[in-house]
């Protein structure tokens, strides 16, 4: 039997929500062995991010380099990289290790707006990791940041998807959970063909981590082989489930469920 594995490339976030620990949920979740390179440690709970600690740059590509000798991810997710320094050397360190399946999620802000990419980084991301992607999940603002174009309706988030592929990345997720409205609609750009994923939104505050979640689940069905397709609708199934189901613990912005997929479909 093949074990399939996975390496996240992310920040860790002490309230255990989003970064390291909502992909190593959710990669366990969906039978896929979770490993992980730590870019940065975040003091967090669900009320906001209280601190950010950057790991030296060597430390970060001496994990990367300790698991690509050895233990061969089938792919690889990167969430919060935060410098510029970072990504050249995460870049360089992937293509010599040849690990090709990079999901990027494009990490900006978090939700309470502490930055967990510094503003000097967006250059290096465009320039260097976007043309080395598998694919990208940008939400509607990253997308923003990204092509420098307003987005408003569903031909500008079109427009976006064909701008951020033309800088590289094979695929791009655009997701609709920052818009408003009763229906969320994320898109998918192959370049040449868009697909439109409809969903009933769940109005909730709890949505600590969706990103993080969401990219990690589409990171570990294209580790197990699935199409790009395919990967982002189990994805959209397991956040639905984890946004549906949903824990209501901290007295803020609390955490998606990432056991409620597996839940389900025991249950089903
Ligand atoms: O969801 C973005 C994100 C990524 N990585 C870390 C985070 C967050 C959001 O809070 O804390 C470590």
């Amino acid at each position: 039997m093949t074990i399939y594995k996975a390496l996240t490339i992310a920040g860790s976030d002490s309230g255990g929500g989003a970064g390291i620990q909502a992909d190593l949920k959710t990669f366990q979740e969906l039978d896929v062995y979770g490993m992980s390179a730590i870019t940065a440690v975040t003091a967090q709970n669900t009320l906001g991010v209280q601190g950010v600690y950057p790991l030296e740059v060597d430390a970060i590509v001496e994990q990367i380099k300790s698991v690509a000798a050895d233990l061969r991810p089938h792919a690889i997710k990167t969430g919060m990289l935060f410098s510029s320094q970072l990504i050249r050397a995460i870049c360089t360190e992937l293509k010599n290790a040849r690990l090709l399946k990079i999901i990027v999620d494009p990490v900006m802000v978090a939700k309470g707006g502490a930055s967990l990419l510094q503003e000097e980084a967006i250059v290096a991301l465009k320039n260097e990791l976007l043309p080395i992607a598998y694919v990208v999940t940008p939400n509607i603002p990253e997308a923003e940041v990204l092509t420098g174009m307003k987005i408003e309706t569903l031909d500008d988030r079109k427009e976006a998807a064909t701008l951020i592929h033309r800088l590289g990345a094979k695929h791009v997720v655009m997701k609709g959970g920052h818009d408003t409205g009763d229906v969320v609609i994320d898109l998918l750009f192959d370049g040449s063909d868009f697909t439109e994923l409809y969903h009933p939104r769940k109005h909730t505050k709890h949505t600590h981590g969706t990103g993080c979640t969401f990219a990690a689940a589409i990171t570990a069905e294209i580790a197990k082989g699935k199409s790009v397709l395919e990967a982002v609708k189990t994805a959209k199934a397991f956040i639905q489930a984890a946004i549906e189901d949903e824990l209501a613990i901290g007295s803020g912005h609390g955490p998606t469920n990432h056991s409620a997929y597996r839940k389900r479909s025991v249950i089903a």
